[in-house]
């Protein structure tokens, strides 16, 4: 892989994308234990780590945070394959925060606002990134995912709180201008899409009737990083207010 090619990439647009990431092996054996951590591990897990669209219908499974508790992702968060490129996109030593499973079942209501990563991280320098794994055909209809080139070098945006469980704060301005220069991706299972902290980012929801749209992320912090605890404390004030108001036990 031509390390600095994908780093200029990254630099100038904020996002860049690995095609065939992972080999048809791994990605069998992740999407294996994922199946396996849903089948025998959710229907334990607290609401925060498990979000439904509706929770009467397991079918509408749509996000997992820290997927981590369970020991074969504990061991998967120190791949290698994984860190020799988000360290290289950084330049610089990075850890892992966790790992996260996204879902848009089909024909459910759930788009994921404009947002950027770091508005929830709070890290300064925001030498952050998430790497976006694609489970499945990922595409405009099933809501891939919609960047802002280069938006990741114009600081953050404002952000207010939002409606949508998994995102409780999304860009509180983004207009018309802003939808009209997206770069929607289509991916294909085993392609990692790799995005900047401050980098803009969306999806629509899912406007197929029968065809999922999972992911896998992870992401890497680097060392340079410091949070900023309180605006970290403000974040994660507003985010259990949400899920109280949605009607969560946390
Ligand atoms: O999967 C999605 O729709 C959103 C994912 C996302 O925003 C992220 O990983 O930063």
């Amino acid at each position: 892989m031509d390390f600095s090619a994908l780093k200029k990439n990254y630099d100038d647009d904020g996002f860049v994308v690995i095609r065939g990431f992972l080999p048809i092996d791994e990605l069998e054996q992740l999407q294996s234990n994922l199946d396996r951590y849903i089948r025998d591990v959710v229907p334990q897990l607290p609401d925060g780590d498990a979000f439904y669209e509706d929770r009467t219908r397991p079918e509408t499974l749509k996000q997992l945070n820290r997927i981590q508790q369970d020991s074969y992702f504990q061991e998967y968060l120190r791949h290698p394959r994984w860190a020799i490129v988000a360290e290289s996109l950084l330049g610089e030593a990075a850890w892992v925060h966790g790992a996260e499973w996204f879902n848009k079942p089909p024909a459910t209501q759930h788009a994921t606002p404009p947002h950027q990563d770091n508005y929830y991280f709070c890290l300064t320098p925001p030498q952050v990134l998430t790497m976006w794994l694609a489970l499945d055909p990922v595409d405009e209809e099933n809501g891939c995912l919609r960047y802002l080139k280069g938006s990741h070098r114009r600081g953050l945006r404002p952000h207010n709180r939002t409606k949508t469980l998994g995102f409780s704060q999304g860009i509180a301005d983004y207009g018309d201008e802003d939808r009209a220069s997206e770069i929607p991706i289509p991916a294909a299972p085993g392609d990692v899409l790799i995005h900047h902290g401050n980098t803009i980012h969306r999806a629509d929801a899912n406007r197929s009737t029968s065809r999922h749209r999972r992911s896998f992320g992870m992401v890497f912090q680097a060392v340079s990083c410091v949070r900023d605890e309180q605006a970290f404390q403000q974040y994660a004030e507003s985010s259990k207010q949400q899920h109280l108001e949605l009607g969560l036990k946390t």
